[in-house]
């Protein structure tokens, strides 16, 4: 059988004039973890649209299409043009799941939810002529005895970070705007590989440095302490995400970091109280930001934290209050957004009852992009400071100002070599992906993170500073100790 499978790209991603690193960082892991379960003989080509132009000339008989929210419009697109030729078009994903009557519209089956469990079934009843329009992931799922995942598919040399890896589906909370509620809605929306296949996968993967995509990857603390410790000594240098909670206990952490974790991904989302308790942001609730980040340095493990702009609480001061306190923390690099309303979220269903939504063009809900309107702010105000937080955290002297917040020279060394090497090189990354040769940066990568990776392991490791209380700012701009 002839199969195709695309990922599309959002518009920004395919400028000719410019395209930015983080669109050639990770390669199309859920169609390659799809792709393990055709038959040996199948004839499979796996595009991307962020790193290579698709060719849709092509008469394959069978098409599967990933759609997320901001690709949604050119996933429709494409799903069309093979309907056309006579192709059955298959389309799953985030987005499919939030608005399956929108994307039954382009395709002949549909699939909602997590794709392990129906994906098997349509392609055995696909061969047999009995394919349904719509297939939904059962209430009971697991990633337990899946096959390996089809990296010979992927075109390695395209990505920066082509070992990128998941080892769970979901996360154990429940954040108001999250994608996750709508996606696993109806089952487990939480669950983990077995252990041994987890640490076999990693030992298919060539090189040193790994990516782990998943949610929250310390969120069942049994598998992770068993995981860590089956990684350690295999020479690996990782990155990955984990809640600021998580990072608080004692134990976990020390373990991440001498299996060779280096860098963590932490939602901090706001520095609001009030603000996280809206969002059901429960298990930041009282936390000590800054012990958090005090633990992750000692373990010499940089961090990069998520900020969401634009919760009911903020006012104009908002995004300097954020980045100054980012800065003082010297946190090494940060992610903001613009707060956005995910279809079939909690969050999605509150702003549209209130009359809030500005449109439904899901091409702007890339959280750069302001498609509500906000309490205390103007939705232009909401961008305009978004762009200016990240122009701002990334000026040469916050850059400089960050890194001399560690205690240790290495330490500020390796903040200002990643902090720059992500930010203030992009025209150098631009040009190694016209190059197709994006990988060569790995080796620049993983020296930063390791080289000096090393960094007061010892030195000032903080135990069960969770129950320290956490000072967050109110509305009224006073300090709150809860
Ligand atoms: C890696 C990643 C990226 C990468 C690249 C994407 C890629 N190569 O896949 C980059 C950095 C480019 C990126 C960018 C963005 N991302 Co992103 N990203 C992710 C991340 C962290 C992991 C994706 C992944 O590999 N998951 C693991 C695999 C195994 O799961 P999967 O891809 O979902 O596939 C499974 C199912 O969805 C299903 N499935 C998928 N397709 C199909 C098709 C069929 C036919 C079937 C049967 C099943 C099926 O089966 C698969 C196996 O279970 C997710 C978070 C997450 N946990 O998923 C966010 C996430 C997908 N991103 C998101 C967003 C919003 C963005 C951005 C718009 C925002 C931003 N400011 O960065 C941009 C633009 C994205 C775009 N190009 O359109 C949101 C999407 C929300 C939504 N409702 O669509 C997520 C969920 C993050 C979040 N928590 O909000 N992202
Ligand atoms: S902790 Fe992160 S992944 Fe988990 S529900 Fe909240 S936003 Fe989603």
């Amino acid at each position: 059988m002839r199969v195709k499978m695309i990922l599309p790209a959002l518009t920004e991603a395919k400028s000719p004039l410019f395209r930015p690193i983080k669109y050639s960082l990770f390669p199309p892991l859920g169609l390659a973890t799809l792709a393990a379960y055709l038959a040996p003989d199948d004839e499979i080509d796996l595009q991307d649209e962020h790193v290579e132009t698709l060719s849709l000339d092509d008469d394959p008989e069978l098409v599967v299409i990933q759609v997320y929210i901001t690709n949604a419009s050119r996933a429709y697109r494409h799903a069309d043009h093979y309907r056309k030729r006579g192709a059955h078009v298959c389309l799953g994903g985030l987005h499919v799941t939030s608005l399956p009557e929108e994307a039954a519209a382009h395709a002949d089956t549909i699939f909602l939810g997590p794709g392990e469990d129906t994906w098997p079934e349509f392609l055995a009843d696909f061969r047999a002529g009995r394919a349904r329009d719509r297939y939904v992931a059962p209430a009971k799922r697991s990633i337990h005895g899946i096959p390996p995942i089809r990296r010979d598919l992927i075109k390695r040399k395209l990505y920066l970070v082509p070992n990128s890896i998941v080892v769970s589906r979901g996360c154990p909370h429940r954040c108001d705007f999250c994608y996750k509620e709508a996606f696993f809605e109806g089952g487990n929306s939480y669950y983990v590989q077995k252990v041994d296949e987890a640490l076999a996968e990693i030992e298919r993967l060539p090189g040193r440095h790994l990516y782990f995509l998943d949610d929250h990857l310390f969120g069942d603390r049994r598998f992770a302490t068993m995981l860590f410790d089956g990684m350690k000594g295999m020479g690996r240098l990782w990155q990955s995400a984990a809640t600021v909670n998580s990072v608080l206990k004692p134990g976990l952490l020390e373990k991440a970091a001498d299996a060779g974790l280096r860098s963590l991904f932490v939602g901090f989302e706001n520095l609001d109280e009030r603000n996280l308790r809206e969002h059901r942001k429960v298990q930041n609730l009282g936390r000590d930001y800054a012990a958090c980040i005090q633990r992750l340095h000692s373990q010499g493990v940089m961090v990069n934290g998520s900020f969401v702009f634009g919760m009911d609480g903020d006012g104009p001061d908002v995004f300097s209050r954020t980045v100054e306190w980012a800065v003082s923390q010297g946190i090494e690099t940060a992610t903001f957004h613009v707060m956005t309303p995910y279809p079939s979220t909690g969050l999605f269903q509150r702003i549209e009852q209130e009359g809030r939504l500005l449109h439904r063009d899901w091409d702007l809900y890339d959280t750069r992009h302001t498609v509500f309107r906000p309490a205390r702010l103007t939705p232009d105000q909401l961008e305009e400071g978004y762009w200016r937080a990240y122009r701002e955290f990334y000026t040469w002297r916050n850059i400089f100002s960050g890194a001399t917040a560690h205690e240790e020279l290495s330490g500020s060394l390796r903040h200002f070599a990643y902090a720059a090497g992500w930010k203030k090189c992009e025209p150098l990354w631009h040009l190694l992906i016209r190059a197709k040769r994006v990988a060569r940066g790995l080796p620049f990568l993983e020296a930063v993170l390791d080289g000096l990776g090393r960094v007061g392991r010892q030195s000032r490791t903080r135990d069960a500073v969770s129950e320290v209380p956490s000072p967050y700012v109110t509305l009224d701009g006073e300090t709150y100790t809860p």
